[in-house]
């Protein structure tokens, strides 16, 4: 069963390509990002096949579980159950989010990719848990990116889940983000009424030689409150 109160401040999305990954161990990883920071975490693996991911998940699981850190995973509402995490993240082209709710039920946490206004706002609607806002810049660990939308489109879709009545629905950010603009995306997207609840950042750590640091370094940097100069 899903936290009843979810810290989405420094969200982890894995990556296990060799480009991100390198030769590192993906739970190893994992492992040190959560004891660094990361407040929750996403399996995300678009290569393995069907019984993998699940045993990677459940591997994953026996190091977030006992850190009271929400897994959730990519895409796969089927491997979810099979593993028992706590939810899923979907895009516009997975299972629908209404679908995914009726099969995890109401204490899963499901996450929804949101590249526009329009997409936040059905999404928000359908009772999604949060959204994952962007592609915020330009990133090579995902090339078949929609719309870059900046830090001003990711601001235009929180002023808008505020003004039509979706404060409730948490939002991070995703895309590009990394040590050195983190902290500026966090307050700069923030308008008075509604703000970030974290960032998402695959490379940041994935790719990095101490992902436990980085991760600390990143949770310290979005956790400081402004100003940011
Ligand atoms: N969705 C939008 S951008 C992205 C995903 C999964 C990849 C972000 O990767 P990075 O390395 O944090 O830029
Ligand atoms: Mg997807």
């Amino acid at each position: 069963m899903a936290p009843s109160v979810v810290d989405y401040s420094l969200y982890l999305v894995t990556d296990s390509t060799p480009a991100i990954l390198g030769d590192k161990d993906l739970v190893a990883v994992v492992k040190a990002a959560v004891e660094g920071g990361a407040t929750i975490v996403q399996y995300r693996d678009k290569n393995s096949d069907t019984a993998e991911l699940v045993q990677v998940a459940k591997q994953l699981h026996q190091v977030t579980k006992p850190a009271g850190i929400p897994l959730l995973i990519n895409d796969r509402v089927d491997v979810a159950l099979a593993a028992g995490v706590e939810g899923v993240h979907v895009g516009q082209d997975d299972l629908d989010l209404k679908t995914a709710r009726n099969l995890l039920g109401p204490d899963a946490i499901i996450g929804v990719t949101a590249n526009n206004l329009e997409e936040a706002l059905e999404a928000a609607r359908d009772g999604a848990d949060y959204l994952g806002i962007g592609t915020v810049y330009a990133t090579p660990t995902k090339e078949n990116t929609k719309s870059i939308i900046g830090t001003a489109g990711v601001q235009q879709i929180l002023n808008e889940l505020d003004a039509q009545g979706h404060s409730d629905v948490k939002t991070v950010a995703i895309g590009g983000i990394n040590a050195g603009n983190a902290r500026r995306i966090m307050y700069q997207c923030a308008s008075p009424q509604k703000q970030l609840d974290g960032v998402a950042v695959v490379s940041a750590i994935m790719a990095s030689d101490d992902p436990n640091q980085a991760a600390h370094n990143l949770q310290d940097l979005i956790s400081r409150p402004p100003p940011f100069a």
